[in-house]
């Protein structure tokens, strides 16, 4: 039994010398491996008489049982250990200040499309949207512009290829074919506006080949222009957020109305600034009238029984207006300094709805 107690001692010396987990599994093979120390003289016990079998077996068991805790306990300690320092390189320091979140802005465009819904949607106006590729009926002959008239010529139209039939669409030049496939389909009363994109073939320093209109259109048996100039009259006091601002009304010429009407309003220049709401300027916003009958019979309402006024405005034009923007083509070139000086910040219910 002496030659057990010596490689006890030399197995338990070599634990102590074992420095991390790859040293304790090569200890592991070496003694209680397929061809380790401690198993080949398990193996060599069939050859001893019973008596000094059980007792060489029994010393044998206990020298195994001593290593393999001894063996545990230390591979714990090893464990231990590692995470220890793990725990020590990855530490999370919570007094750090947090990443600052960047947050987006509303687009100006998408700002003002939002306060015209709110007024509007006040006065009982709901939305309507149409597709942006439109035919010949409803961009231009519904609306009473036939292909001879010489508004066909003003609107600068985008004309996409003929299909097979010969027929050419266009990319509407207003959002009125809205209006007309609402008209189709709906029986009056009618209260709508029409926000959305409309394209002409037109670019400057005050046209955009793409810009955004919103119009609405107002039909019931007995709506009249009285209607027209009250609920024109308060959106616009609405919307630029001026009480008692001044407007007036000149009379114009649109194909689709009769008669029509231009709204100004009152502003005033200082310092080659504009300042809304008084003074002896005035300054054109929007185009309206009462819906010509010949729009209502080509839509299928019969014009004796049924009347109503529409109106139009450029939606850049009035948001420059009332956000101080000098350029109309900044609006689309994306540049982020320009969205977050003139932009918005989400989630802020529309600021200017005054006096509803
Ligand atoms: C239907 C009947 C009538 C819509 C109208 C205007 C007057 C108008 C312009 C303002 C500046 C367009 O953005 S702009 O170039 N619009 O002046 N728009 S009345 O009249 C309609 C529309 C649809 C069925």
């Amino acid at each position: 039994m002496q030659d057990l107690e010596a490689l006890e001692a030399e197995l338990f010396a070599e634990l102590e010398a074992a420095g991390d987990l790859a040293g304790l599994e090569a200890l592991r093979v070496s003694a209680l491996g397929k061809k380790g120390r401690l198993t080949e003289q398990m193996k060599s016990l069939g050859q001893l008489d019973p008596e000094a079998r059980k007792a060489r077996g029994q010393a044998l068991n206990a020298v195994k049982d001593r290593l393999q805790s001894a063996m545990e306990a230390r591979k714990a300690g090893f464990e231990e250990a590692a995470l220890e320092a793990r725990l020590a390189t990855e530490r999370v320091d919570v007094t750090l200040p947090a990443r600052p979140h960047a947050i987006g802005h509303v687009h100006p465009v998408s700002q003002t499309i939002e306060e015209l819904v709110a007024i509007f949607g006040e006065m009982g106006f709901s939305v309507a949207e149409g597709p942006h590729i439109e035919d010949d009926f409803h961009n231009f002959e519904a609306l009473n512009i036939p292909a001879w008239h010489p508004a066909r010529q003003d609107m600068d139209t985008f004309y996409l290829r003929s299909d097979a039939e010969g027929v050419r669409p266009v990319l509407r030049t207003h959002t009125s074919p809205v209006q007309i496939r609402t008209l189709q389909k709906t029986t009056p009363p009618i209260r709508i506006i029409c926000p959305g994109r409309t394209f002409r073939a037109d670019s400057d320093a005050t046209h955009s080949p793409m810009f955004h209109q919103v119009e609405g259109l107002v039909i019931d048996e007995k709506t009249h222009m009285g209607h027209l100039k009250g609920t024109l009259i308060e959106f616009c006091r609405a919307f630029f957020g001026v009480d008692e601002l001044p407007v007036r009304f000149r009379a114009s010429y649109f194909p689709f109305t009769e008669p029509s009407a231009e709204l100004d309003i009152g502003c005033a220049r200082k310092d080659g600034q504009l300042i809304i709401g008084g003074g002896e300027d005035w300054l054109e916003i929007l185009g309206s009238g009462m819906v010509h009958p010949k729009v209502l019979e080509n839509c299928g309402i019969d014009s004796s029984r049924y009347q109503g006024f529409a109106f139009g405005m450029g939606i850049e034009r009035i948001a420059m207006l009332k956000y101080g923007i000098p350029d109309l083509r900044t609006f689309y070139d994306s540049d982020l300094r320009w969205l977050r000086h003139y932009g918005f910040v989400p989630l802020e219910a529309p600021s200017v709805v005054r006096g509803l």
